[in-house]
Parts: structure tokens; C-alpha cells; sequence
């Protein structure tokens, strides 16, 4: 792996510029520059991880405790109905960025998107 710094530990030290909406000690979360729908938020582990099998039991804990904190406050925030939350874990599942990041994305009634389990359908 190498040790340049991954483009998310760069968001989460301010070098390059992203809508912060949450941050701890270990954890970051950012609203995706692409999103697929208004309030597409990610959350990541402050230290870069690529894959979720790396990450200590704590950060996983802190990630996912983000994750279950941050997802009602962002359905609300815009006015969703529901989200998915999900991780493309390697390459091969779609994963661009090589630190691992948690996807909240807001979903609609009617928006026509598709569940997680038809991503690769
Ligand atoms: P993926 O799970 O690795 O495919 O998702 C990467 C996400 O990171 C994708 O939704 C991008 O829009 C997002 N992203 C970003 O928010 N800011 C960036 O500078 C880059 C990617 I590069």
C-alpha cells in the first residue's frame, strides 16, 4: 500500500475543501462531492484503511456508531423517507477510493433508485 495520503485524509485534514458535517477524534463524516441524492454523506475513519476486514474492532465501532448517529439526523435534515448505507468494499465491488467510507444516501418515496441488492443485478 502506499503511504501517499489517500484524497479522504486529505478532506479530513482540511486540505482540500469538503462540507464537514460531523467529526470526533477517530471519525469523519463529509457530504459526497457527487451525490446521488441531496445530503449523500460519507463517513470514514479518520486513519486510512482500505478495506473493512483492516479496520480495528474501535474504529469500526466509532464508524459504525457515526453511521447509526448521522443517518436519522441526515433523513431529517432532507426531509428523506429512508436511506441506504453502504460499503463498496475493493475494486471489484466499486470501490474508487481506497479508504474505507460508509454511503448514506437519502431516498425518496418514488425516486425510482434502486436497493442495495440490485446494485450488481
Ligand atoms: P466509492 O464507494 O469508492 O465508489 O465511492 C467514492 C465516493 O467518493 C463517490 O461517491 C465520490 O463522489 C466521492 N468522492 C468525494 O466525495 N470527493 C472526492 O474528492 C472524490 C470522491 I475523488
Amino acid at each position: 500500500m502506499s503511504d501517499d495520503p489517500t484524497i479522504f485524509e486529505q478532506i479530513v485534514a482540511g486540505e482540500i475543501p469538503a462540507r464537514i458535517v460531523y467529526e470526533t477524534d477517530t471519525v469523519a463524516a463529509f457530504l459526497d462531492a457527487n451525490p446521488l441524492a441531496p445530503g449523500h454523506t460519507l463517513v470514514v475513519p479518520k486513519d486510512a484503511y482500505e478495506r473493512l476486514g483492516e479496520l480495528p474492532d474501535e474504529i469500526a465501532a466509532d464508524v459504525w456508531a457515526a453511521v447509526q448517529e448521522l443517518t436519522p439526523r441526515i433523513e431529517s435534515a432532507v426531509d428523506a423517507d429512508a436511506s441506504n448505507v453502504g460499503v463498496n468494499n475493493g475494486s471489484a465491488a466499486g470501490q474508487e477510493v481506497p479508504h474505507v467510507h460508509v454511503h448514506i444516501v437519502p431516498r425518496f418515496e418514488g425516486d425510482g433508485g434502486r436497493p442495495i441488492h440490485a446494485v450488481a443485478g
